[in-house]
């Protein structure tokens, strides 16, 4: 099997820098074909900052980063420093990056992209609010028919929410491009909190990276340092949840996850439950199932992936 081509759409964040990291690292799996920076976590300018120095990082300069969208279709820009810092990648100490940002919008690499390859062979990966996916999708609505599948980290169902009480962050920050992201039609992986908050990097999972003993092990385990104590105060958890790196981990070993595949539908009307992505995993709705939603993970399995595989960067 040829490895995946992927497009990764991102708004890096610290578990988005993992996530990257991990799909560089695994180029008999996954063939990077560019990255595009979305505004998230925290705003456009720092998130295309953040995946080039990624890229830096791993050494790997020869993948083209692009800028996309620097606020949402519809709502007001919401970010997320208070979880991932001032400038989103905060914990290592890494320098700025070199490798300038590639010419075109991020929009327009999606198309152009999808429509280059052969249809059914480009998967997207969204990290972040899917502001640039549904923008890609309105200027190009044959792209959705020539995708091989959109693998993304977003929503909640059993944990509900996490930036309100019944929303994810990804979904939240662009809750009317996510609802036209499940109705594209294309197939969708989704990778929700009910996942990631199982993917928890303990100090023995940790200690593990840092003991890689390369710059990437060390600045993922200073990564992490920094962005578990949010979610430990928070929580209660044992440690920071790698929520993003679930996306790439499942195109290497799918069978590390387990889902259903059921009907999502996103609430872009209320106020009070905005971004919530209402997953049907009881079936009780007659509506047509349109995303595989993940429930579980082997999180031993997925950090022994991880581990074995960020050793090689
Ligand atoms: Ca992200």
């Amino acid at each position: 099997m040829p490895p995946r081509k992927i497009i990764i759409d991102t708004d890096p964040g610290q578990d988005d820098a993992v996530a990257i990291l991990l799909a560089l690292a695994s180029p008999e799996d996954i063939e990077v074909a560019a990255i595009t920076a979305v505004a998230g976590n925290v705003p456009l300018e720092l998130t295309a900052r953040n995946a080039r120095i990624v890229c830096e990082l791993a050494g790997r300069t020869d993948v083209p980063v692009h800028a996309g969208c620097d606020r949402p279709l519809e709502r007001a820009p919401v970010t997320a420093e208070h979880v991932h810092g001032k400038t989103g990648l905060d914990g290592p100490d890494l320098p700025d990056p070199t490798m300038p940002i590639a010419e075109g919008h991020g929009v327009d690499a999606i198309i152009d992209i999808v429509r280059r390859e052969p249809a059914g062979t480009v998967t997207l990966c969204p990290l972040g609010p899917l502001t640039n996916v549904a923008r890609a999708l309105e200027k190009a609505p044959d792209i959705a028919g020539r995708l091989k599948e959109i693998v993304l980290m977003g929503g909640a169902y059993f944990e509900v929410g996490n930036i309100t009480p019944t929303a994810e962050f990804n979904i939240y920050a662009d809750p009317h491009a996510a609802a036209r992201v499940f109705a594209c039609g294309a197939k969708i992986t989704v990778m929700p909190l009910d996942v990631t908050h199982k993917a928890l990097v303990t100090k023995t999972r940790n200690d593990a990276f840092r003991a890689l003993g390369t710059p990437v092990g060390v600045a993922v385990a200073e990564m992490t340092d920094f962005f578990e104590r949010f979610d430990k105060e928070k929580y209660g958890s044992l440690g920071a949840p790698l929520h993003d790196p679930c996306v790439t981990a499942y195109l290497i070993d799918p069978e590390i996850f387990s889902g259903r595949f059921v009907n999502v539908e996103i609430e872009t009307v209320s106020e009070l439950c905005m971004g919530m992505t209402v997953a049907d995993w009881w079936g009780v709705s007659g509506r047509a199932p349109n995303a595989t939603f993940m429930g579980d993970l082997d999180a031993d399995r997925f950090f022994a992936l991880l581990t074995e595989r960020l050793a090689r960067l």
